[in-house]
């Protein structure tokens, strides 16, 4: 099921959720062809289309967050939409995990085509506001506003690849990229004497460019040395 209807907001949670999102400074984040109009805020972090790069963004207020843990446990990011929200047929961004959850606030016309092609049979789903629904975003799909001021709400996940971004390896935490480190021990000299741009150098550029390293590395230390011993 690419767009099923899991609950709405009414009453008071509604009128609070509401006033919060309209009380959000939105933007132009990622100007896209395919929604050319629209406004945004991302919270927690954000994914840029097309270079699947992470951003980071403060959480939203304490309540939006509890209210997003319920309806998407462990999301990893989040987007306010305002302004005109309409955006053209896509699937959203590789680096975004399959199932989103929408709160949509005014009303509007969410339209995905099941067999993945606009030529094919659309399905229309007319979205009220305050409802939620659960999102297959690999599904082809496509969004209207029907209300002047409607906006959406999406919760997302992040593939672990992409998020993976986040955190450096081991040798990257130790300043080693591990090609460096393995120069450096068949070479016999410190890491830090190998160019970090060691990929781009021949063989004769690498040699002189740790040759030259390794003397002032070995001025500095001899000094360090000299410094410890007068001491
Ligand atoms: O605003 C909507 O209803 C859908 C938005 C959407 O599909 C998206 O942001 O990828
Ligand atoms: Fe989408």
């Amino acid at each position: 099921m690419t767009c099923e209807r899991i609950g709405a907001l009414t009453g008071s949670s509604l009128e609070e959720f509401r006033a919060w999102a309209q009380s959000v400074p939105l933007s132009i984040t990622v100007r896209s062809s395919y929604a050319p109009e629209r406004l945004e805020a991302w919270f927690r972090r954000g994914l840029h289309l097309g270079k699947a790069q992470l951003s980071q963004h403060p959480d939203p207020p304490a309540r939006v967050v509890a209210l997003a843990d319920r309806l998407l446990p462990g999301w990893h990011s989040a987007l306010l939409c305002g302004a005109d929200t309409t955006i053209k047929p896509h699937r959203d961004a590789s680096g975004f995990g399959q199932i989103a959850v929408l709160i949509n606030l005014g009303e509007s016309k969410f339209t995905y085509w099941p067999k993945q092609n606009v030529t094919t049979e659309p399905v229309h789903v007319h979205m009220r506001d305050g409802e939620v629904f659960r999102l297959n975003v690999k599904t082809l799909h496509a969004a209207e506003p029907l209300t002047s001021g409607r906006m959406s709400f999406t919760l997302r996940t992040i593939t672990r690849e992409v998020l993976a971004q986040e955190q450096p390896s081991l040798e990257e935490q130790l300043g080693l990229v591990s090609a460096r480190q393995d120069i450096a021990l068949s070479c016999g000299v410190p890491v830090s004497c190998v160019p970090e741009n060691h990929a781009s150098m021949d063989e004769h550029e690498l040699t002189i460019a740790i040759e030259s390293r390794l003397e002032i590395y070995s001025r500095l230390t001899s000094s360090v040395l000299y410094r410890l011993v007068e001491k």
